[in-house]
């Protein structure tokens, strides 16, 4: 059996001859920055694959969070999720925002509407939910909370490139929603990001921020930033958007085959899909380790390493449990999320994954099933 890390995700790479002529017309071009060719037509490429009319290309997805909250105007608190990787808290605090944790519901793992509503105060002014894992919010449950209280809503999408639902576009809800392309994701562009929305406005003003507020040469018009993508990274995107529906398809079969393997075990449970989701994108392949499996879940995922398989803890800890977020309001209470973050474990999926090596991971969980 190979001893080479199999590790959570490796990014899909195209033959690197199918970069070559792009990256020759980009030489040519000289044009590396600052809204090239390959930028405006990765936009409207994305615009089109992710149904969705306003498409701003960013650095990357934290910079995409601090801009959404900078174009809306958003201050004050911000209820959102612990259960997220940990620049969406940071984006909040980056943009002079108080974030306040809401508990998950234990379904959908992301922001329990009704928990929301109990944490909105009148200084609240936003939700910052997350799809995580690319399993769709209660984009109704939450939209309804938010026009209740005249709430901006954000959704933090990083994770879900490519969901699509029954009803439509899942990047249609809220105001904006923001992607992350950096390359643990199922599209990539090495680093990167953008911001959906519909508002031509938002559009341009997101646009006027992610290239420090100029208007033209010698005008300033906001305190913006540098948040643009390069061509580099915009070539490679246009180049991958054609082959994400394949990697997509690629995840999902190797999904089928750890959800048909490890269906019998005790004590391991997987996530069911949701209603209403018309494709799942499979960026990640969490299953949570309770009562009834021989094996706590740290010492599954040292077994696990132990053999080259490095399984990640997606999202241990509870962002609400770093030492800057401890005191935050709401970080005292969240027994879903906390009971999620404990058992979580997410297995190596991505779509370059061979037979040996889904085997190898199966193999190994059955191995641990049996100590
Ligand atoms: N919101 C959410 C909900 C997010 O999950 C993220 C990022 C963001 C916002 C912010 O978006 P960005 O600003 O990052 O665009 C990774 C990623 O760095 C991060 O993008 C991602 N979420 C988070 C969930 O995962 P790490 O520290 O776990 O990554 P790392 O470097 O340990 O990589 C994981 C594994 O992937 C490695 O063991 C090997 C493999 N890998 C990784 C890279 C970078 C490769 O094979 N090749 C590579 O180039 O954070």
């Amino acid at each position: 059996m190979s001893d080479k890390p199999l590790y959570v995700t490796e990014p899909a790479l195209p033959p690197f001859e199918q970069f070559e002529p792009l990256l020759r017309e980009i030489w040519a071009s000289r044009r590396l920055t600052n809204g090239g060719a390959f930028a405006t037509r990765l936009e409207t490429e994305l615009a089109g694959y992710l149904e969705a009319p306003q498409v701003s290309v960013l650095a990357n997805g934290t910079l995409a969070l601090m801009l959404a909250l900078k174009a809306l105007e958003v201050e004050g608190e911000v209820i959102t999720t612990p259960y997220s990787f940990v620049a969406t808290t940071h984006a909040l605090v980056w943009s002079g925002c108080t974030p306040v944790f809401a508990d998950i519901d234990p379904v959908s793992l992301n922001l329990d509407p009704a928990a929301v509503e109990a944490a909105i105060t009148p200084r609240t002014r936003a939700i910052l939910a997350v799809h995580v894992y690319g399993r769709p919010c209660d984009t109704a449950g939450l939209q309804a909370v938010a026009d209740r209280h005249g709430l901006r809503l954000i959704y933090d999408a990083a994770h879900a490139f490519g969901v699509r639902l029954d009803s439509g576009s899942l990047m249609a809800a809220g105001d904006a929603a923001i992607l992350s392309f950096h390359a643990t994701k199922v599209f990539h562009t090495f680093e990167g990001g953008a911001i959906v929305c519909r508002d031509e406005a938002l559009k341009a003003r997101i646009d006027l921020l992610r290239n420090f507020g100029f208007k033209g040469e010698t005008r300033v018009l906001a305190t913006g930033i540098n948040a643009k993508m390069n061509e580099l990274q915009a070539a490679f995107g246009c180049l991958t958007l054609g082959s994400i529906d394949a990697e997509i398809a690629a995840r999902a079969a190797i999904a089928a085959r750890y959800r048909a393997a490890f269906a019998p075990l005790t004590g391991l449970r997987l996530l069911s899909g949701l209603p209403g989701v018309a494709r799942h994108n499979h960026g990640y392949y969490p299953v949570f380790i309770e009562a009834g499996f021989p094996l706590d879940r740290d010492t599954l995922y040292t077994r696990l390493r132990e053999q080259g398989i490095i399984a990640r803890r997606y999202f241990y800890p509870l962002i609400s449990d770093f030492d800057m977020y401890r005191d935050a309001p709401g970080a005292d209470h969240l027994p879903v999320a906390r009971r999620m973050a404990d058992t979580v474990l997410c297995l190596p999926l991505f779509g370059a994954m061979d037979d040996a090596d889904v085997a190898r991971v199966i193999d190994a969980v059955n191995a641990a099933a049996r100590t």
